[in-house]
């Protein structure tokens, strides 16, 4: 089954849960606008992923979300998703209770119950996937999501998604070079996308190893989102960053 009939299934079974308030914090598209004079780093922590499995048997997540605030990101990216990324909104929880830096929750978002629960969780920010919604459907999550006080991080892959999330006004919109359909990753797709609009924070996505790679895509973005790489390091510190 694809990930998105897994999550139907998961999502249909999910207990509606009340708005809880949240401590506040601080906004990554204030944080990016305010400080332009250097490329921005999103951390995440991701367990597993489909086409990898598990990534680092020996990581204490806790720890890694402590190391990559100390080192310096800017925020932190928390995979909730169970099905092949073994996530969940209690590690988001969690780790929200160790860190003070903006928080993304990363998972396939379907569903204002798990706007809710992403919220509750105490992430400040939560991914909207242009491709897994309709565009009335991606409005709807992403006025609801506004309303909560969340940060919106609006997923493309190509020209088309682009223009999509550009029209709904995001402030925050993901390029990710890894096709989600058959998992091929590369930087080209950040390089030929090429977004523009002097609003907008543009945040490169996955496939990211080394400084180059970074060189590649710096005239056109803001900031990138680094998971593998920085989860296969058990010891993330400010010079490893460099
Ligand atoms: C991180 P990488 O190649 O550094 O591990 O990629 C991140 O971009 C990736 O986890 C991701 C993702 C997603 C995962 C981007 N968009 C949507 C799940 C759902």
């Amino acid at each position: 089954q694809t990930i998105l009939e897994a999550k139907l299934k998961e999502v249909a079974d999910m207990p509606e849960t009340a708005v809880t308030r949240q401590e506040d914090r601080p906004s990554l598209y204030h944080l990016i606008r305010e400080n332009p004079e250097h490329i921005h780093l999103i951390a995440e922590i991701k367990r597993a992923s489909p086409s990898k499995g598990i990534i680092n048997q020996e990581v204490d997540i806790l720890k890694q979300a402590r190391d990559y605030q100390e080192a310096g990101v800017s925020a932190i990216s928390v995979l909730t998703s169970e099905t092949y990324f073994n996530g969940s909104f209690t590690d988001l929880n969690r780790i929200s209770q160790v860190v003070d830096l903006p928080i993304l929750c990363k998972d396939f978002i379907i569903d204002e119950k798990q706007l809710i629960r992403a919220y509750n969780a105490g992430a400040s920010i939560v991914l909207l996937i242009v491709a897994a919604l309709t565009v009335q459907k991606l409005k709807e999550l992403y006025d609801k999501a506004r309303k909560l006080g969340l940060e919106v991080l609006v997923e493309v892959h190509n020209e088309k998604e682009l223009a999509a999330a550009e029209a709904l006004g995001a402030k925050l919109i993901g390029v990710n070079n890894r096709d989600l359909k058959t998992f091929d990753v590369t930087l080209e797709t950040s390089v030929a996308l090429a977004p523009h609009q002097s609003e907008t924070v543009y945040i490169s996505e996955s496939g990211f190893r080394t400084a180059q790679d970074v060189r590649k895509i710096s005239s056109n973005f803001q900031a990138i989102l680094v998971g593998e790489n920085l989860m296969k390091a058990t010891n993330v510190t400010k010079k490893a960053l460099e």
